[in-house]
């Protein structure tokens, strides 16, 4: 039983983040997401996202091939959380690509290629017009 761990803040979920998620899924055969929580996000961002937490963990939850979600409330609690849900593979988008590379000591860490051309950043531009 391979277990895959990854962590996103998912918020205003596109296909960017379901290619991400479907890929790291083909790897294993359990995929643990650990939700960026809303603190985490201002600390990193400097601005909340459009939707909470609780309902950023829902609608991943709800995601096919989703074997659990957790909130994930530091950057440096990693470790904690790969050891804590049996990680075997940390996988990450390569917008992380290197930053990750220590916890090669508790688990494999392989970095994805984004998705081209989309962020929620960009479906916001479009929404407003
Ligand atoms: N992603 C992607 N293609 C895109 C946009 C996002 O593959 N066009 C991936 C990212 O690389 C990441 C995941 O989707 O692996 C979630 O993206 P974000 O919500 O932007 O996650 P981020 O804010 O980078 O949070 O502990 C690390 C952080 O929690 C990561």
């Amino acid at each position: 039983m391979k277990t895959i761990l990854t962590f996103g803040t998912f918020d205003l979920l596109h296909v960017g983040h379901v290619r991400l998620l479907s890929r790291a899924r083909e790897l294993g055969d359990r995929l643990i997401v650990g939700v960026s929580s809303d603190n985490l996000n201002f600390t990193k961002k400097n601005k909340y996202p459009e939707f909470s937490q609780d309902e950023r963990m829902e609608i991943i939850s709800m995601i096919k091939g989703i074997d659990g979600v957790f909130l994930e409330e530091s950057l440096e609690l990693k470790d904690f959380y790969l050891q804590e849900y049996g990680a075997d593979i940390l996988v990450m988008g390569d917008d992380w690509r290197g930053k990750f590379d220590h916890y090669e000591s508790i688990c494999q860490v392989v970095y994805l290629p984004r998705t081209p051309s989309i962020s929620t950043t960009a479906v916001i531009e479009k929404a407003r017009g």
